[in-house]
């Protein structure tokens, strides 16, 4: 039997010198096909297997800027050796493995040989082998190619990786959000189209085009100009942001986390540098602080705290005025439109369904902004560093810490894009865990309803309250998880990297862009699918309405107390504009009629198919301090989280009907009966934890590829969520919270 080896490595790795070693005199030297690269084969026989071996043309990198790297990426595409063998310069690791890295992104079956161990060692470089041939899921053997020494073992690792039959997956490396996002859409596309898909893996067209790699790209023009267009109008959308926002090309974005991947590598403890002081670029040395196992959580903490402290604090008097003019947009409504339903649905429905949301766009937009600057500058991959350590322990992986702060695990994030992002886990199970845990995160749509509940009730504590609420929905989080992956979803963690990329420093322009585009997605959000379902849920809390035997008894109650003033007082109220003084009868008389318009509208909510339903679950869920009207804005956010703030709006206005009466909503439930902190707590952690909402269902659906977890996540996380619920409330009741 005859496998085909290919010597791939950086130019003086030892290449040349392992060639000759290997095959000694049966060597024939010759050029690649219309080219002038020479090209050298011979064989090697080893235990009754003979080798073809290839030694191909040395090359930094597997772009196709130069000759080389095409002579070399077409031979192990085209001709396709049953090894690659990887000659790694042990004395120069991190550079030698960028073309690693490039190598296992393109899936090859591949062995490492790591040269000159003789020369790493002399210069103070430590290499643990095992844990490298872990990390990098392929064999490592040292070599000295110099002496010979170490080659028999090199061969049997490559006829061992030959003859095995397994699938290897190509090596995914996290780009960060922008190019991620890309590389997603664009494989869709690439897979659809079966488009160039049996030659390369499909992320890996996808990069190249990104990388605007000509040779790809021409190949691709010719095979379906169509996709090739696509493919190169995503490009140049994503091209032309990254220019905008970070003032970089996607080249050098994709190189700098191929690094930040190596970089990875080395600080998890691969390469000890024994006199590393002047080998340190500044990213390592920030990194030093930053990443330090005692400083590192503290500075983590402390950066959080300051985000949270910032958002609320700057955020406070914007809320304030949109509050108002929302408040004012009602009044002004109510004055000019006349009674009757297109009036309730106008101010119920809408104003207080969306403007309620609506309040809270500059929240929003101090805390985008907060992430953005974490995100821009690089800090947000150390905090997924850092984490990286305490996620094994709960059966989980790096790249679960980054779908976890995608879909919200600073607060303000998105589990749609968090569910996708679990993509670039490679293990079935680590991946299922993740994608059915990052819902636990506190994505863009939760934050309205903690913000308006701490708003309400722990006013004095805003920030801390906030670091609180991560903490406890990161540790649920991990906690379930560790539950799925020791019941449901058994089985080992597979060993990872997490990417390191340089620090930046963020530009304003950037920053403001970043910020901007979350911003507009919740703004448009509001408008649309919060709107809709917002006039859905107003219609549930008004129809069917009062029967009108009832709705007789409380005219009739009218008609008697303006029977029981004399006439002149009830025409002085009707006649009565909003600045004239009135006289003491006019008011009691005023505020009687007010009572009975009060009741009547929480008898007509009741009687509601919401207030039915609403009124039904209350046996169940006072246990976690929910009242009837509470529970319709849950049922609501099952849809979208922004409803429950919406549903609360306008649940508590329907009942409500003097609205100059009336503060903001947090104002009006601080005074409400039956709120308390300790059942605004409850709620708090009833929302971080129930069913995702519906958006991202369909998401668990496709990426799981079964109902059966978009609905196990449904009944699940919110069994989950009622019984944290009923735990604090019920504890909290009896040490006296409550009161
Ligand atoms: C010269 N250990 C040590 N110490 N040296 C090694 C090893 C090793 O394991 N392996 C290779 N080398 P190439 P490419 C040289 O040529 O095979 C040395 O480009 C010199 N030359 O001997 O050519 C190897 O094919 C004068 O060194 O690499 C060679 O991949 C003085 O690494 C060099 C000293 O190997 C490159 C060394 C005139």
């Amino acid at each position: 039997m005859e496998t085909t080896v290919a010597l791939a490595g950086n130019p003086n790795s030892g290449k040349t010198c392992l060639f000759n070693e290997l095959t000694g005199a049966r060597q024939h030297v010759g050029n690649y096909p219309g080219v002038t690269v020479e090209k050298k084969e011979g064989k090697f026989t080893r235990n009754g297997h003979t080798i073809h071996i290839v030694d191909l043309p040395g090359t930094y990198s597997l772009t196709a800027y130069s000759v080389e790297e095409v002579v070399a990426r077409d031979f192990l595409v085209n001709d396709r050796p049953g090894v690659v063998i990887d000659i790694v310069d042990a004395s120069n690791l991190e550079r030698n493995l960028y073309l690693t890295v490039q190598f296992l992104e393109m899936g090859f079956p591949m062995v490492i040989a790591l040269n000159m161990g003789d020369v790493a060692k002399k210069r103070g470089i430590d290499i643990d082998i095992e844990k490298l041939s872990i990390l990098l899921g392929v064999p490592v053997i040292p070599t000295i190619a110099r002496t010979g020494n170490g080659k028999e073992d090199l061969m049997d690792a490559a006829i061992r990786i030959a003859q095995e039959e397994k699938q290897r997956m190509p090596l995914i490396v996290s780009y960060g959000d922008d190019i991620d996002g890309a590389l997603i859409e664009m494989e869709e596309i690439i897979n659809t189209n079966v488009f160039l898909t049996g030659t390369y893996p499909a992320r890996w067209i996808a990069l190249k085009y990104l990388e605007g790699d000509e040779q790809i790209m021409s190949k691709g023009q010719k095979r379906n100009p169509g996709v090739s267009k696509q493919l190169e109008n995503i490009t140049g959308r994503v091209s032309d942001h990254l220019q905008k926002t970070l003032n970089i090309y996607p080249e050098a974005i994709i190189a700098d986390h191929r690094f930040g991947y190596i970089n990875a590598l080395a600080r998890q403890g691969v390469i000890t540098l024994r006199d590393s002081h002047d080998r340190l670029y500044t990213s390592d040395k920030i990194d030093k602080v930053v990443t330090n196992r005692f400083l590192g959580p503290i500075i983590m903490i402390g950066v959080l705290m300051g985000l949270y402290h910032f958002t609320f604090t700057y955020s406070e008097v914007p809320v304030g005025w949109l509050e108002s003019f929302f408040g004012w947009l009602g009044n002004a409504v109510s004055t000019h439109m006349p009674d009757g339903l297109l009036r309730s649905l106008v101010i119920s429905g809408i104003i207080d369904g969306v403007g309620g949301v609506l309040g809270f766009v500059p929240l929003i937009m101090f805390m985008f902004f907060g992430i953005a600057l974490l995100e821009d500058s690089g800090y947000l991959a150390r905090v997924a560093f850092m984490l990286d350590r305490v996620f094994r322990v709960f059966g989980l992986h790096g790249s679960s810490v980054m779908a976890y702060i995608v879909s919200g695990g600073i607060a303000g994030g998105c589990a749609v894009p968090g569910v996708m992002a679990t993509r670039t886990l490679k293990s079935p199970r680590e991946r299922l865990a993740t994608l059915l845990t990052a819902p636990f995160m506190n994505c863009g749509a939760k934050l309205p309803v903690f913000a308006l509940l701490i708003a309400a009730f722990f006013e004095k504590h805003e920030a801390m309250m906030m670091l609180v609420i991560t903490l406890i929905s990161w540790m649920g989080a991990l906690l379930i998880a560790k539950l799925l992956r020791s019941t449901i979803i058994k089985g080992e963690a597979m060993p990872f990297v997490m990417e390191l990329p340089p620090y930046r420093l963020p530009t304003f322009r950037g920053l403001a862009i970043h910020t901007w585009e979350r911003t507009w997605q919740y703004i448009k959000k509001a408008g649309t699918i919060i709107l809709a379902i917002s006039v859905i849920l107003w219609a549930m809390m008004t129809f069917p309405g009062l029967p009108d035997s009832q709705r007789q008894e409380f005219d009739k109650e009218r008609t008697a107390v303006m029977a029981a003033v004399n006439t002149d007082t009830v025409h002085e109220l009707e006649a009565a504009g909003d600045n004239v003084e009135l006289s003491l009868g006019a008011v009691e008389l005023r505020g009687h009629l007010a009572a009975i318009d009060s009741r009547e509208a929480d008898a007509g909510l009741r009687n509601s198919l919401a207030g039915r339903t609403g009124i039904a679950l209350e046996s169940v869920s006072k246990w976690a301090g929910f009242d009837w009207r509470t529970n319709i804005a849950l049922i609501g956010g099952f849809a979208a989280k922004e409803v429950v703030v919406s549903t609360l709006g306008t649940a508590y206005s329907l009942g409500d009907v003097d609205p100059e009466e009336s503060g903001s909503l947090s104002e009006m439930l601080s005074k409400t009966p039956g709120w308390s902190p300790l059942a605004a707590l409850s709620l708090i952690i009833f929302t971080i934890f129930y069913a995702p909402c519906f958006v991202t269902v369909v998401m668990i659906v496709r990426e799981s590829g079964s109902w059966k977890w978009g609905l196990f996540s449904m009944a699940f996380n919110t069994l989950v969520a009622f019984l944290s619920a009923v735990a604090v409330f019920q504890i909290g009741s009896v040490i006296g919270m409550g009161i």
